[in-house]
C-alpha cells in the first residue's frame, strides 16, 4: 500500500512539493493538471513537465486526480464523441509518463459539495459541513457561499467556468434519470477502458460526495449496489473504484468497512481514500481528524482491511480540517492531511506487525 498526498499545482496550491517530501512515509504525489479547461486533452509534454518537478522533489506521479469527465459525455449528447476521443487521448498521455491510476467522478454539474466550509469545531479548528435541507432548492445561494468562504483558492470542481454555467446545465439535466445517466456512464467505459487495458491504468471512480441526493439531480454512485453495477459494466480490474470512505459514510444506509472489504477482495479498488466524518442528524455531517474517536468511521478497521487483504494500491488522507491558522484551500491544507498520514502510516505499522 503507498501512502500519498492531494497537489494541486505550484499555481494553484498553498502547500509545497518540498513539504510534501518531508512528510514521513510519504512517496507519492496524486498530481493534477488544474488549468486545462475539462474535456480537453492534456498535451504530453504538460504532463511530462508535471511529472519532472515532481521527480526533482524526490516524489513520484503513479496517481491522477482527477480528469474530469465532460458534462457532454454525463449527458449522453451526440458531441461526446469528441470529448471521449480527447479522453482516450490523455489516457494514452498519462500512460506514457507512467501514471497507473487515474480518479475521476460522475456527478452531475457539481463535483464535491459542502453546505460549509468553515463548521466550527469545539477545539477551535474549522471542518467542511453537510446539511441536507441546504441543498434541496436553490443552488445559487450555495455557490456564493462557497465563492465568498474559499480563502481565495479555486476549489477542484468549483471553477469559476464552470459555477458562469449552472443555469444552462441544469436546464440540460431536466428529465434526466439515474437510467440515463448509467446508461451514458457505461457507454464512456466501455469506449475507455480498452484502452487503459492497452496502456496499463486503471480508471477508479471516485464515490458522489456526499453520497446523498442534492438538487434533484440523478446520481448513481452512491451505494455497495451502485458500485456493484458500476464494476459489472465492464468487467474488467482496469475498470476499477476510489473508494473514498468519508464519502461513502456520508449515505447512511452504508457500511463502510464492509464495502471496503467487498472490492478489495474482488481487485476492484485501485485508490484509497480516507477521511473521517461525524454525523449530527440523519444526514447531516461534518468532517473531522481522521482519527477515530473524533468520528463515526473506524479507521483501525479500515486499514485492518487493507493490509489483512495484501492491499497494494494507493490511498491519501482526504479532507483535513484547518489548523493552526494555516490559510489554504478549504480542505487541503498541509497541517491535518500531514497529521492523518502519520496515523495512517502508524496505523499500518502497527497491524503489519502484530500479525
Ligand atoms: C473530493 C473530490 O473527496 C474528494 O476527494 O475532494 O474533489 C474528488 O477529488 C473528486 O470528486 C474526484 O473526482
Ligand atoms: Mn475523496
Amino acid at each position: 500500500m503507498k501512502l500519498s498526498f492531494r497537489w494541486f499545482g505550484t499555481n494553484a496550491d498553498s502547500v509545497s512539493l518540498k513539504q510534501i517530501r518531508q512528510i514521513p512515509g510519504v512517496h507519492q504525489v496524486v498530481a493534477t493538471l488544474y488549468d486545462i479547461p475539462v474535456g480537453e486533452t492534456w498535451p504530453l509534454s504538460k504532463i511530462l513537465n508535471l511529472k519532472k518537478e515532481i521527480t526533482a522533489a524526490g516524489l513520484k506521479m503513479d496517481v491522477i486526480e482527477s480528469v474530469n469527465v465532460h458534462e457532454d459525455i454525463k449527458l449522453g449528447l451526440p458531441s461526446r464523441a469528441k470529448y471521449i476521443k480527447n479522453y482516450q487521448e490523455t489516457i494514452r498521455n498519462l500512460a506514457k509518463a507512467d501514471v497507473k491510476v487515474i480518479c475521476y467522478n460522475f456527478m452531475p454539474i457539481f463535483d464535491w459539495t459542502r453546505t460549509s466550509l468553515d463548521y466550527k469545531l469545539p477545539d477551535g479548528s474549522t471542518a467542511l459541513a453537510f446539511q441536507r435541507e441546504l441543498v434541496q432548492e436553490n443552488p445559487q445561494e450555495l455557490i456564493k457561499k462557497v465563492e465568498t468562504n474559499n480563502n481565495g483558492f479555486v476549489m477542484p470542481g468549483w471553477e469559476p467556468e464552470r459555477l458562469a454555467k449552472i443555469k444552462e446545465l441544469f436546464s440540460a439535466y431536466a428529465g434526466k434519470t439515474s437510467a440515463d445517466l448509467a446508461d451514458n456512464l457505461k457507454y464512456f467505459l466501455q469506449q475507455i477502458i480498452p484502452v487503459c487495458e492497452e496502456v496499463g491504468i486503471k480508471m477508479a471512480i471516485h464515490p458522489d460526495d456526499p453520497a446523498q441526493d442534492i438538487f434533484g439531480l440523478p446520481r448513481i454512485c452512491k451505494s455497495e449496489n451502485d458500485l456493484e453495477r458500476i464494476v459489472s459494466m465492464v468487467d474488467s480490474p482496469a475498470n476499477a473504484l476510489t473508494i473514498c470512505c468519508g464519502s461513502l459514510a456520508s449515505n447512511p444506509q452504508n457500511n463502510v468497512p464492509h464495502i471496503l472489504e467487498k472490492f478489495v477482495r474482488k481487485n476492484r479498488v485501485a485508490f484509497v481514500h480516507a477521511r473521517n466524518i461525524k454525523f449530527t442528524s440523519k444526514y447531516d455531517f461534518h468532517e473531522t481528524s481522521h482519527l477515530s474517536e473524533d468520528g463515526d468511521l473506524d479507521m483501525y478497521k479500515l486499514m485492518k482491511i487493507l493490509v489483512d487483504n495484501n492491499f497494494t494500491g494507493y490511498i491519501r488522507p482526504d479532507h483535513g480540517r484547518a489548523i493552526w491558522d494555516e490559510k489554504a484551500m478549504p480542505g487541503y491544507g498541509l497541517f491535518d492531511r500531514a497529521l492523518a498520514e502519520e496515523y495512517l502510516y502508524g496505523l499500518i505499522e502497527g497491524i503489519k506487525k502484530s500479525k
